[in-house]
């Protein structure tokens, strides 16, 4: 194992990828940005994740927050996986499906039609298809807008210095000609189950249901319609590689392709999520981590392609107000149980991160062990 693995770094990259094959970013061969080390690359052989929990939320569309069975499954599902998936979960069906109509209409169109959009240091949000997970490039496109816009994002590292917040607002394309409108409902539709998500899993942590809420008074919270080309390279390239996500709740719409992968807990495996339909994926960020204490953990995932069918997923990134000190909830914090972080502003961490995915960095990008006291 040890000999083949040297080899291989060690061959020329010419050899490692097959002469024909074009990337989708144009008649390229693929890009040694794509590349994931070795220790990274998809075995190709779908674990599909028995257990992942399925939650039914009928229940709360009916009686609130206060269903204990979902509150409980919730709990579970939190401290066990960091991930579940829910259905009925009250998101209108229609208007979830106007969205992936023009995600793929939007996506059709050509590279320069798209990059008209096209994000960049100032604005933020718009279509890129250069994000980089761990400084390998994702195979991937994406087309990001804001549920608030403006967005406001610190420019500067002294959290004082409030001249310093910029307003991004978000860039909306000529085509589809509704992508606008049926993004924008849509994200009301996220936006509601989000807060119904925040409530439960504060109920589940034995707080009361509106903990999360004064967090959410202004939000920094996006929609990212993404597209997986097909890639003739699925063994050596990642959709997105290894990761878990900076913000405090995801929920992601996928279709029924599949490729989706958590590493499990228990035994850290790769397993595949199922495509469900009409449910939603739900996992935690690094700032539930921070609020729960660490009595709940943001678990990494990644996303495997294929050489035979493209994928869309649509996440809902659920985040607080740039403002927010985000610290252990003092209810869940005492003298035999401290704080195991210390405050970071997250208007700040998301900054940097987002500044960070224009370039391949040569530095380790901020994370929440970054502000881990330890003990
Ligand atoms: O597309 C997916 O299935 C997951 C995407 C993801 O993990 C992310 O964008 O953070
Ligand atoms: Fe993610």
């Amino acid at each position: 194992m040890e000999t083949q693995m040297m080899m291989e770094t060690q061959l020329p990259a010419e050899l490692l990828f097959p002469s024909k094959e074009k990337s989708f970013l144009g008649d390229r061969m693929i890009d040694r940005d794509f590349v994931q080390p070795i220790e990274n690359r998809p075995k190709l052989s779908e674990t599909e994740a028995e257990g992942i929990p399925l939650i039914d939320l009928s229940a709360v569309l009916q009686n609130g927050d206060c269903d204990e069975t979902i509150v409980s499954q919730i709990g579970n599902a939190c401290r066990v996986w960091g991930f579940f998936q829910v259905v009925n979960h009250g998101v209108s069906e229609g208007k979830r499906l106007e969205m992936e109509k023009v995600a793929r209409s939007f996506f059709g169109q050509s590279v320069e039609e798209k990059r008209e959009v096209r994000r960049d240091e100032e604005n933020v949000h718009g279509y890129h298809d250069g994000e980089h997970t761990v400084n390998v490039r994702d195979w991937k496109e994406v087309f990001e807008f804001a549920l608030e816009s403006p967005y406001l994002l610190p420019r500067s590292q002294n959290p004082d210095a409030a001249h310093e917040i910029s307003e991004v607002y978000n860039l909306w394309p000529k085509h589809p000609p509704q992508m606008r409108k049926v993004s924008e409902e849509y994200g009301k539709e996220m936006e509601k189950l989000g807060f119904k998500l925040m409530a439960l899993i504060a109920r589940s942590l034995g707080l009361p249901a509106d903990t999360f809420e004064p967090f959410y008074k202004t939000q920094t919270s996006t929609v990212m319609l993404t597209h997986y080309p097909q890639c003739p390279f699925p063994h050596l390239a990642l959709g997105v590689g290894p990761h878990s996500d900076s913000g405090a709740l995801t929920i992601l719409y996928q279709d029924d392709v599949g490729g989706l992968e958590v590493k499990r807990k228990s035994d850290g495996e790769w397993v595949r999520v199922k495509p469900i339909p009409d449910a939603y994926i739900i996992n935690l960020g690094a700032v539930i981590q921070v609020w729960a204490n660490d009595v709940y953990e943001s678990v990494e995932h990644r996303v495997v392609v294929n050489s035979t069918r493209e994928r869309f997923s649509i996440p809902f990134f659920f985040n607080p107000a740039h403002d927010t000190m985000v610290k252990p909830l003092d209810g869940l914090t005492d003298g035999r149980n401290p704080a195991r972080y210390t405050p970071y502003n997250w208007g700040m961490f998301d900054a940097s991160r987002k500044l960070s995915n224009f370039r391949k960095l040569d530095f380790k990008n901020v994370q929440i062990d970054d502000f881990k006291i330890s003990n």
